[in-house]
């Protein structure tokens, strides 16, 4: 029946993203710290989800590794398993890190970058809107700008345009981060940059950043998830703190499997 099929005895593997993301790195931490014995395959984003949504049509048992911001909360009825060891970290803030120099160099990027702050619910509006809509990323941010002109008028207030500066952000093809990224993208044209942005792993864009490659990322989620790369080149990087607090990370379930917590997974 449907719901033996759900018996967590039935699960042999944790769907996993990209290698090198943060979340395949707390997510091996989990595995190994609950001593789970399942595979953590290796994925993308949009395999991840497309196995979810697969599993989801035929109500079978899976799990995959997921966090919030995320439009699947909203398309599909899922839970998050609980974490006890807060393996998965507990509630986690997005950093913006720009590299050394940025602030001489480029003082309105710097000055824009440091104020660029929003809400979990304006990231998922944007990343809904490109997702749902079938838009492309840079015109669903330009809707939300558009719906929100007073809250970018206070990032952008009393910071000196610019004229044909250009400034270059690294980001992880990542819903989250595309939206959050194509955001300060315009917002950083209305100042006057030619902004370019480039696609890249998480590894690859610490790394970048460090060495000066880029200016600028938004796409670290601490205290957990992007710690390992944190902890490898803070010394190299500037640090502008959260633009966004409340996100979570986490091994996610559909609600109508019959289990609530990583514990209740096979070891
Ligand atoms: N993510 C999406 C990324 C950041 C955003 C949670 C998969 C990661 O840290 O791996």
């Amino acid at each position: 029946s449907a719901e033996e099929s759900n018996d967590a005895a039935d699960i042999e593997e944790i769907v996993g993203i990209e290698p090198g993301s943060g979340t395949m790195d707390i997510a091996q931490k989990t595995v190994d710290g609950y001593n789970l014995d399942l595979e953590l395959t290796t994925s993308s984003e949009a395999g991840m989800l497309s196995e979810l949504k697969r599993a989801i049509e035929n109500e079978e048992p899976i799990v995959v590794t997921l966090w919030q911001p995320h439009w699947a909360f909203k398309d599909y009825d899922l839970k998050f398993l609980e974490d006890p060891k807060e393996t998965m970290g507990a509630s986690e803030n997005i950093h913006t890190m720009v590299r050394k120099g940025l602030e001489d160099e480029k003082g309105p990027a710097y000055q824009l970058l440091d104020n660029f702050h929003w809400e979990v619910a304006d990231m998922n509006e944007v990343m809904g809107k490109f997702r749902a809509d079938d838009v492309e990323p840079r015109e669903a941010a330009a809707e939300w700008i558009e719906n929100n002109r007073d809250r970018v008028d206070a990032w952008m207030e009393s910071i000196e345009p610019v004229e044909g500066e250009t400034i270059e952000l690294a980001y992880v093809n990542w819903d989250t981060e595309t939206a959050s990224t194509n955001v300060v993208a315009l917002v950083l044209e209305e100042l006057g940059y030619n902004v370019k942005l480039t696609m890249v792993d998480m590894g690859i864009a610490f790394e970048a950043l460090s060495s000066g490659d880029v200016d600028g990322m938004l796409i670290a989620w601490l205290p957990v998830g992007a710690a390992s790369y944190y902890e490898e080149y803070k010394d190299e990087i500037v640090d502008l703190g959260p633009n966004l607090e409340g996100a979570q990370q986490g091994l996610v379930v559909p609600e109508y499997m019959d289990i609530d917590s990583i514990e209740d997974l096979p070891t």
